[in-house]
């Protein structure tokens, strides 16, 4: 319950992506985080199965964190990176290059996922042109995919209800297809067997459009808002190939993916498939301030940053690219993903958790169990003429009972922190199962 109670006191936020009317009849608000746990308004501990929106990788409330960032408020609260710099940005920067996949060790500073995303387009563009190659103007996505709310983002994304009501979005954007594929490859355990060749499809959108006209391609290794989808066996090698084969940039959205998810730094690092650029955020600071970064292999930083010397090379960049206390705030929590190993941690902990997952497998409703890393969608038949409300009532059962889930049409989604302890795993599993059996 909100301590407020005044009549209309929820009513000035406008909530992002929420049922603001339903929300704000019935609201569920956390007031306090640490480690694993969030404690509710009403004074009850929540058990954090999602890092809550997939980005507090290192658990809540890091003492460290928060001294970072004072300290640099301190002592440089704001300083501009355009045609001006300040050492942390410099310094966080160095750091990122050092743990990125090799070769993508040019990094730009972005606010978020989203701006994250469309900077990526947005040097892949300039990139082709600065190599002669200007009439690369098409960007590929794909079906289902999320990569954020900015237009280049929805206009990329596959997803409809976040691109209908919003017009023609960018021009020249194509889709290659989804991989979901629940008849061939229901309860596989990480990457599914069946769908390398869904990779072919951007060969397909290659003769139809001219190679010559594409620029990039872009998707998340694992494709997360949609419902936690790894990809199939063989299928990221597979679009390198065609990628590189045709002249096409292929990005990594690993916004979800990025700092330890699947118990690698990175997706690139897990899959063994290295991307052109790699956008990232979320967890790049533990969510503590908002940051986002897009890591750009050494060539294409060099092919735009070209040209007479006093020129700027690239007409993009934030107010934020590289905010002081954002850059104290990642550096911090870097230390803490290299002291506490917790890139390796869902390496550590992936066979309890598709364990756990799997516990689930002959539930009410389950008709999918897909895990990979520290992430999981278990997908529920949806109720005859209700899309989404049987798995919108297993989150509202699992709050009330004391666990965070995420839900996406009937998929609920697990991504706890990486510093979860296997009892709280079985946690998950066992209030999970228990709001199965209650919703019809
Ligand atoms: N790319 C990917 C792959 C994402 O998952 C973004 C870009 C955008 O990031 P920002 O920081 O602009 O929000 C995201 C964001 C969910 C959920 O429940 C996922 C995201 C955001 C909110 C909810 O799966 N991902």
């Amino acid at each position: 319950m909100y301590a407020d109670a005044r009549a209309g006191a929820l009513d000035a936020f406008w909530m992002p992506f929420t049922a603001n009317r339903q929300f704000k009849a019935t609201p569920r608000l956390l007031a306090a985080a640490q480690g694993m746990f969030y404690t509710s308004n009403d004074g009850r501990p929540v058990l954090d199965g999602t890092s809550g929106l997939w980005c507090v990788n290192a658990g809540h409330g890091r003492p460290e964190i928060a001294e970072a960032v004072s300290a640099q408020l301190r002592t440089l609260d704001y300083a501009p990176n355009f045609q001006m710099g300040h050492p942390i940005a410099f310094q966080f920067a160095e750091r990122l290059a050092s743990i990125a996949p090799a070769g993508l060790d040019r990094i730009f500073f972005t606010g978020s996922g989203s701006e994250s995303v469309d900077t990526a387009l947005k040097i892949a563009l300039a990139y082709q042109r600065s190599i002669g190659q200007g009439g690369r103007t098409r960007l590929i996505g794909r079906e289902r995919g999320y990569h954020g709310a900015g237009f280049g983002g929805i206009s990329v994304g596959g997803l409809v209800a976040n691109r209908r009501a919003f017009g023609p979005l960018l021009p020249g954007v194509d889709h290659i297809r989804h991989t979901h594929d629940l008849a061939a490859n229901a309860f596989s355990a990480g990457s599914p067997t069946h769908g390398a060749a869904l990779a072919d499809d951007l060969e397909r959108l290659v003769q139809l459009h001219g190679a010559e006209t594409i620029a990039a391609v872009i998707v998340e290794p694992v494709a997360g808002s949609t419902g936690v989808l790894p990809p199939p066996k063989g299928y990221l090698d597979r679009l390198r190939q065609i990628a590189t084969r045709h002249g096409i940039l292929l990005i990594f959205d690993e916004v979800i993916t990025g700092f330890g998810r699947l118990g690698a730094p990175f997706a690139a690092d897990y899959f063994g498939v290295t991307p052109d650029l790699m956008t990232t955020a979320k967890g790049i600071t533990n969510g503590a301030l908002p940051m986002g970064a897009v890591f750009v292999s050494r060539d294409i930083h060099d092919a735009v940053v070209d040209g007479p010397d006093t020129a700027i090379e690239l007409f993009h960049g934030y107010t934020y690219s590289g905010h002081p206390a954002a850059c104290a705030a990642g550096m911090a929590t870097l230390d803490i993903y290299q002291h506490e190993d917790l890139f390796s941690r869902a390496t550590a902990l992936a066979e309890d958790w598709r364990e756990a997952m799997f516990s689930l497998r002959d539930a009410p409703h389950v008709i999918d169990i897909r895990t990979v890393g520290l992430a999981a969608g278990i997908e529920l038949s949806p109720r005859p003429g209700e899309p989404g409300a049987r798995a919108y009532e297993v989150f509202v059962d699992c709050f009330e009972r004391g666990l965070l889930v995420r839900v996406t049409a009937d998929i609920v989604a697990l991504s706890p922190p990486l510093i979860v302890e296997r009892g709280q795993i079985e946690m998950m599993a066992a209030s999970i199962g228990e709001a199965l059996a209650r919703v019809a």
